[in-house]
């Protein structure tokens, strides 16, 4: 049984654990771990809090940026989700607390035009997204894992967290969302990972 999410392996605002049974909830190649595993692609990039800022620009009416307390006073989700790195491994339940994007895109007014995003990070990753992809009821800006505040490693201050994507698509230290006209490829995405990524259609490498 699902509980309010229309998606498999996804349900939202609900500490108890997901349905329907693990197996089914791993896509295909996958592996379940218990561990969470650390998947950087260079360095941890050190940002001040005081100096950082989370901001929405490129096709909006207007650009928006928050500081971090202004983030931390934005209203706060919990999301419960299953999470897929394209290496093979899956790691179920996790609980993220943040933002939702729902939350974000109400508070911008995205150009007609705006059919893509960038999710930019600290450090120069970057990846790419359909807005319809984003623009979804599991998709948040996260700053907490199972009750504790992300660790650097695994993104902290603060996450994009896509969770219908494979995880190279959930963009660490996320910095900028940057709306475009037009698909542009991130970083692993130019080094032949799927432009779109879905776990369940197995869109590991290649257009
Ligand atoms: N900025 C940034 N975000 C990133 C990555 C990265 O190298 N840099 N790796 C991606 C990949 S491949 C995966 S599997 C997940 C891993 O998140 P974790 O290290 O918290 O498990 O982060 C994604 N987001
Ligand atoms: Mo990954």
């Amino acid at each position: 049984m699902l509980r309010r999410g229309k998606v498999k392996g996804m349900s939202i605002l609900t500490r108890k654990p997901l349905d329907p049974a693990p197996a089914a909830r791993i896509p295909p190649g996958q592996i379940l771990t218990r561990d969470f595993p650390i998947l950087t692609y260079g360095g941890v990039p050190y940002i001040e809090l005081d100096k950082w800022s989370f901001g929405v620009v490129g096709l909006v009416e207007a650009e928006k940026t928050w500081t971090w307390a202004e983030f931390m006073a934005l209203p706060q989700v919990e999301i419960r989700s299953d999470f897929h790195c394209v290496t093979t491994w899956s790691k179920l339940d996790n609980l993220w607390k943040g933002v939702s994007i729902r939350e974000i895109l109400g508070r911008v007014q995205l150009r007609p035009e705006a059919k893509y995003v960038m999710a930019k990070s600290y450090g120069g990753y970057e990846t790419n997204l359909p807005l319809s992809v984003l623009d979804d009821e599991d998709v948040l800006l996260a700053h907490s894992h199972n009750g504790e505040p992300l660790t650097k490693e695994h993104g902290g201050p603060l996450r994009l967290v896509v969770p219908k994507r494979y995880a190279w698509k959930s963009a660490k230290w996320i910095r900028r969302l940057e709306f475009m006209a037009t698909d542009r490829p991130g970083l692993w995405e130019r080094y032949g990972y799927h432009n779109d990524g879905d776990p369940w259609k197995e869109e590991r490498f290649g257009r």
